[in-house]
């Protein structure tokens, strides 16, 4: 079936003279509509504007320009019917082959600054999605159908395949067909957020803190997906989900500068150690195994942030992930590269560093802007339903922190317990981190004892050849009972930082005094599961 009529209508006009140029020079007819049309017109191309067409004016604004039979008509019309082919005849409907449209920007819109709701209103696409759902329904089959382009990055495919066979193949109309319902999905998504948001910006007037408003339904905005080798573990297969809207800063926006292919686990670790690194201000580096932290340092360089992370638990940094928040130099590049690593992760790396990388193959380069970008929502999928909370990203209020023992931690130790505390966020619950002097001595995660999490720290603590004595210790939540904060200060800590919080409060804090060390309540928890 040779493609006669192609219908144009788009508000992002990139490549679009030069696809409309080439598909006139290939015989075909084009459709436009007023702004489109217009700009074809200057460029010298002979174009029927879709109301000429029609016989029906663009009306109310615009909003009503392509809603009419003849186009929908022209569009739905199965090719390979006879029934369909002698109606369209008899209301004089052209078939339209090809329809290029790309929407309303809606999402651009909404993220200007003072966006009024009357223009957010305004560029919600009506015609464009019909248009396209249309198009795409009628795909049709190996005989023929419509070919739609919502993407300006597939005019040249499409260019191709006119060339070599007169017409589209079937598989390139499928994916093209496939690709407009994924993107008017997610364009309504962006409408459903939109307006579910104006609920939660309308506080409750009464004295209760206001509750979150959680949309009725959950649209996750996500246009690309990444398909992955397999997922946790080889039997399962798996997707990389990219939000296309995600803020700078957040992994969905790395990119890969070498190394092979990004694993699920890959993905799900470098995000616990990007997450984590961000957090610092001083050059930091983090590395990261199974999910947790298993050295997070300090200091005056990537480097030498390096060198004191990778001290805390060398056996357990081996085929880890590691994370830097300042750009990795030459000589950083050198002092990784004796380890094994699986994902390396900055915001820039000199050339230098990259030439030494590259004898590397198989390590996964990643850069990714700083930024305090922060996700709006976590989800985590349990049988039957999901769970939706707003991300942990309370970022610690320093004047609420309260000393709560006799001894009064020193300027030192004052640092070191907000360091490990920082550390003690990114690591599963129960977490007990040991700290010194800006790096991280002893990492007790996941337990399901604290007492437990405490006696592991100290084990690895031993075990990396590190010494606990006089180091400070931070607890992701409260000590139910005085035992937990008796093995850390066997341990070596002579001081600790917890939220706070247990009915026996008293008791732990009578503990402290016994051992005659510094106690810090932050008045806030940090689990993570
Ligand atoms: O206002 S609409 O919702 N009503 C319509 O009938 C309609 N037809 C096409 N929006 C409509 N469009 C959209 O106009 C297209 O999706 C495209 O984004 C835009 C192109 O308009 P112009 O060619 O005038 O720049």
């Amino acid at each position: 079936m040779k493609l006669s009529t192609a219908l144009l209508s788009v508000s992002d006009k990139t490549g679009i003279v030069e696809f409309a140029q080439a598909l006139s020079q290939r015989g075909i007819k084009l459709l436009s509509t007023g702004g489109t049309a217009a700009l074809l017109k200057q460029a010298g191309l002979a174009v029927t504007e879709v109301a000429e067409h029609t016989g029906s004016p663009e009306i109310l604004d615009g909003r009503v320009k392509t809603l009419h039979p003849k186009i929908h008509g022209g569009l739905l019309g199965r090719r390979d019917d006879e029934i369909h082919l002698d109606t369209m005849k008899e209301h004089n409907i052209d078939p339209i082959d090809l329809l290029v449209v790309n929407l309303y920007p809606f999402r651009e819109t909404i993220a200007k600054p003072g966006c009024s709701f009357a223009d957010a209103i305004e560029n919600i696409d009506i015609g464009g999605p019909a248009m396209l759902r249309a198009a795409a329904k009628n795909h049709g089959t190996e005989a023929g159908g419509v070919t739609v382009v919502i993407d300006p990055a597939d005019y040249g495919q499409v260019l191709q395949e006119i060339d070599a066979n007169g017409q589209t193949s079937y598989a390139l109309r499928l994916k093209l067909a496939s690709k407009v319902y994924a993107h008017t999905a997610a364009y309504d998504g962006a409408i459903t957020n939109y307006l579910t948001s104006l609920a939660d910006a309308a506080p409750a007037q009464n004295a209760e803190p206001a509750r979150k408003q959680w949309p009725s339904v959950l649209t996750v905005q996500v246009q690309q997906h990444q398909e992955l080798r397999y997922g946790e573990n080889p039997h399962q297969s798996a997707a990389f989900y990219v939000d296309p809207n995600a803020p700078e800063g957040l992994l969905g926006r790395y990119r890969q500068l070498q190394g092979k292919e990004l694993s699920y686990n890959n993905i799900a670790d470098s995000d616990a150690a990007w997450e984590c690194v961000r957090t610092f201000e001083a050059p930091a580096c983090v590395i990261v195994k199974h999910a947790n932290p298993c050295g997070v340092a300090v200091a005056e360089s990537a480097l030498a942030a390096y060198q004191k992370a990778f001290k805390t638990d060398p056996t357990s940094a081996f085929g880890g992930i590691i994370a830097f928040n300042r750009t990795v130099d030459l000589a950083t590049a050198q002092a990784i590269s004796e380890q094994f690593m699986e994902v390396l992760l900055a915001p820039s790396y000199t050339a230098e560093a990259l030439e030494l990388l590259a004898a590397k193959k198989n390590v996964r380069v990643l850069e990714l802007a700083m930024g305090n970008g922060k996700n709006d929502f976590d989800i985590k999928r349990v049988g039957g339903g999901w769970l939706v909370q707003d991300p942990d990203a309370f970022d610690l209020d320093t004047s609420a922190l309260k000393v709560v023992t006799k001894k009064q931690p020193t300027e030192q130790q004052m640092q070191d317990l907000l360091f490990a505390w920082n550390v003690a966020k990114f690591v599963k619950s129960n977490a007990i981190v040991f700290c010194a002097n800006g790096m991280t001595m002893g990492v007790g995660a996941g337990q399901m004892s604290r007492i437990d999490s405490a006696r592991i720290a100290s084990i690895k603590a031993e075990n990396a050849g590190l010494s606990l004595e006089n180091s400070a210790a931070a607890s992701d939540a409260f000590f139910p009972f005085r035992d937990g904060l008796d093995v850390i200060v066997a341990a070596g800590a002579n001081c600790i930082i917890q939220p706070g919080g247990s009915i026996r409060d008293d008791e732990v804090i009578a503990a402290a005094d016994e051992h005659g060390i510094a106690m810090v309540f932050t008045g806030t928890r940090h689990f993570r599961h």
